[in-house]
């Protein structure tokens, strides 16, 4: 699904909740999957294996004109990462009481993200708008969980994919065309995400461009089916995350583990995606609208070693009036 790929006329709200689920698992260097110990030759100590982030997310849009539509979203994220530990790093093992994997997760509000849209083009087959956006930083960067490490399992900061919000304020500027002909519509949208500061942790996660072409045919008056192609782009963190350990005391010249390090982060991908919507046309519930879709990356580009994305499935559902 893509956001902010339409406006309203003016008067028009229209309030939103999406639930998304997004599985990772196994670890991935450029366009090769690599096993837990493939990590550890490369000298990490620790390596996740498994992910799963669930993503709540309410927006809300009104059009105070037919010039502007204002669009407000917040995300609410909870978030579970495993990790194994390298077999013969028997001091971290015994700190972990003695179990080779431990679990760490973060829930909270994510950041809350201001948008106006600018239609530049409206006609009978197409219309066109422009997007400028804010990303604010209301999600905790300062997550903790337990953590083996020296005094045992304790209360640690988590590496950055664990973290609720960027802790910057994002700048993200789109812009979205759309195409109608008779029952098919197609549309194109490409955004950015630029971060303008460092946060108080001492990084500032990549900036991303983002590129969603899609296609939709109605099946009925209630359904329609729908297909996207998404290219994403994201560079690396810059900066060294703070609070985060980076070498196990007992093994000075090993590394903790991957997310610790921002060289494991950033890349590129091509998620293909395939998306059924129904609304309702008539009856007490006439305007919603709900939709899902399911989404596979068909590329995956990864800087250093990161956690493969298997599927992500996000249902939706939407109230104009
Ligand atoms: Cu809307």
């Amino acid at each position: 699904m893509v956001m902010g790929d339409h406006t309203h006329r003016a008067g028009e709200w229209m309030v939103s909740v999406r639930h998304m689920r997004m599985d990772m698992e196994g670890m991935r260097s450029s366009e090769t999957n690599r096993s837990s110990q493939e990590v550890f030759s490369a000298n990490y100590t620790v390596t996740p294996s498994n992910m799963t982030m669930d993503m709540t997310m309410i927006g809300l849009m009104s059009a105070p004109n037919d010039k502007v539509t204002l669009m407000a979203m917040i995300p609410y994220i909870d978030t579970e990462m495993d990790h194994e530990i390298f077999p013969m790093a028997a001091p971290l093992i015994a700190l972990n009481n003695g179990s080779r994997q431990f679990t760490t997760r973060s829930s909270g509000w994510g950041d809350l993200k201001i948008a106006g849209l600018f239609p530049f083009h409206r006609s009978e087959e197409a219309r066109a708008h422009f997007g400028l956006g804010v990303s604010l930083p209301t999600g905790s960067i300062g997550e903790t969980d337990l953590i083996p490490g020296p005094g045992g399992l304790l209360s640690r900061q988590m590496p950055a994919p664990m973290q609720l919000g960027s802790g910057t304020i994002d700048l993200m500027p789109s812009v979205t065309y759309v195409r109608q002909k008779e029952s098919w519509s197609f549309g194109w949208q490409a955004r950015a995400i630029a971060r303008l500061n460092e946060n108080h942790h001492n990084y500032r996660l990549g900036n991303q461009i983002d590129v969603s072409s899609w296609i939709s045919t109605n099946l009925s008056s209630h359904f329609s089916l729908s297909g996207r192609l998404r290219y994403n782009r994201a560079s690396e963190m810059r900066g060294t995350q703070s609070d985060i350990g980076f070498n196990p005391p007992f093994a000075p010249s090993r590394r903790t583990v991957t997310t610790a390090f921002s060289e494991n982060d950033g890349g590129q991908r091509i998620d293909a995606a395939i998306g059924l919507n129904f609304i309702a046309t008539e009856g007490s519930f006439k305007g919603n609208r709900f939709a899902i879709e399911l989404s596979t990356p068909i590329m995956e580009d990864l800087n250093g070693f990161q956690l493969s994305t298997k599927s992500v499935v996000t249902a939706g559902w939407q109230l104009a009036w």
